[in-house]
């Protein structure tokens, strides 16, 4: 039996190994996509972020275990990107740890992959191991990333429903997560809602939804949305803005306290993003962005695949002495590799 249809049927051996080809994009994993690609797009990809030590792997745990409670009996994986270097591995084992009381669970599965170090991008590869995932039956992938930077706009582009994460605050003035990051939120948790101020951080974030702060894929998204699918037709605005309220709510997930009702959105919102069609329109928008990524990141390695050794370094020699701009030097290497291309025989 091949290893994708092993990882179909259920077999988390196979699982495992096909998961470590494909993070590491070998050919083994690339055949491996092919043949799962198929049997994708039914899984509710959902992304956990929030600032470093918010609790999110300990949400991400209770979280897990209450999907596992739905009367469906749904499977979960989860996978746990990890902002620091594949050397120092502290917080990956941390994830271990806090997570170890998943492990007896058949229909749980835990990955943690670095996000320094992976190739092709921390978006292609967690999005391929999500095909895995969604390919072997999961209903639901949980993907916990830090909310720092880049990753949190590669996580609106793969998940279905964006978890943010604060803490309670130090005030009304002084808050954890930055205002930016609630664009992205389809959900709001205060968790630690234990600790003094967790109300007011509530209030703080339900007055900044309640100015207008709405989620990237309900608005600014839209249009890119819409034009990702053949046959859409662009919505209205407004409209469109009334859709989807992101609810705020506060947990104490170290209790598992509030996570039923967390769940109880998850699944509102699953719910209305496929009521509103807005399910494919996000599916399609993934696709898109993830062949858009492959291009880039394929593109720029033929580009250094194909210089011949030294002419970078000589290039790189005139940028520094200041003899060539950048801008210059890169048009000039372009066009250097352009004319190869064109006449190879000339060598
Ligand atoms: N008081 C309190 N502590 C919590 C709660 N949830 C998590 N913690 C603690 O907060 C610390 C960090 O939790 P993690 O779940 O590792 O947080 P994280 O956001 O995943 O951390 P990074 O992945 O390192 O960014 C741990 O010591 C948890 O036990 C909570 O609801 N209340
Ligand atoms: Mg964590």
């Amino acid at each position: 039996m091949s290893l994708s249809k092993a990882v179909r049927e259920g077999s988390r051996i196979a699982l495992s190994r096909v998961l470590s080809q494909v993070e590491n994009n070998t050919a083994a994993g690339l055949r491996a996509l092919d043949e799962l690609f198929p049997y994708t797009g039914k899984a509710h990809k959902i992304g956990i972020t929030g600032p470093p030590g918010s609790g999110k792997s300990t949400l991400v745990n209770a979280l897990a275990k209450q999907l596992r409670q739905l009367e469906n009996d749904p499977r979960v994986a989860i996978i746990a990107v990890d902002p620091t270097s594949p050397f120092s591995g502290g917080a990956i084992l941390g994830d271990r740890v806090r997570m170890l009381d998943l492990q007896g669970d058949p229909d749980i599965f835990i990955r943690s992959m670095a996000s320094r170090g992976a190739l092709g991008g921390l978006a292609t590869q967690t999005e391929a191991l999500s095909q895995v995932f969604d390919a072997a039956g999961y209903d639901f992938i949980l993907i916990e990333t830090v909310g720092a930077g880049q990753s949190e706009v590669d996580i609106v582009n793969l998940a279905h429903t964006t978890i943010v994460v604060d803490v309670p605050g130090l005030g009304d003035d002084i808050q954890s997560i930055k205002a930016g990051i609630l664009e992205i939120a389809d959900i709001l948790v205060v968790n630690k809602a234990d600790r003094p101020g967790a109300d007011q951080s509530l209030r703080y974030l339900k007055s900044m939804i309640d100015m207008g702060y709405r989620p990237l894929a309900s608005s600014a998204g839209k249009h890119r949305l819409a034009d990702s699918l053949p046959n859409s037709k662009p919505c209205d605005e407004d409209e469109q803005q009334s859709l989807w309220t992101p609810p705020v709510m506060k947990t104490v997930a170290r209790e598992s306290e509030g996570i039923e009702t967390l769940v109880a959105e998850i699944l509102k919102h699953q719910k209305f993003l496929k009521e509103t069609g807005r399910w494919q329109l996000k599916e399609a928008w993934t696709l898109r962005e993830i062949v858009r990524k492959r291009i880039e990141g394929s593109l720029v390695r033929d580009f250094f695949n194909q210089l011949p050794e030294g002419l970078l370094d000589e290039t790189m020699g005139d940028v520094i002495a200041r003899k060539v701009s950048p801008a210059r030097a890169v048009e000039n290497l372009l066009t250097y590799n352009r004319n190869r291309n064109q006449s190879p025989h000339l060598e």
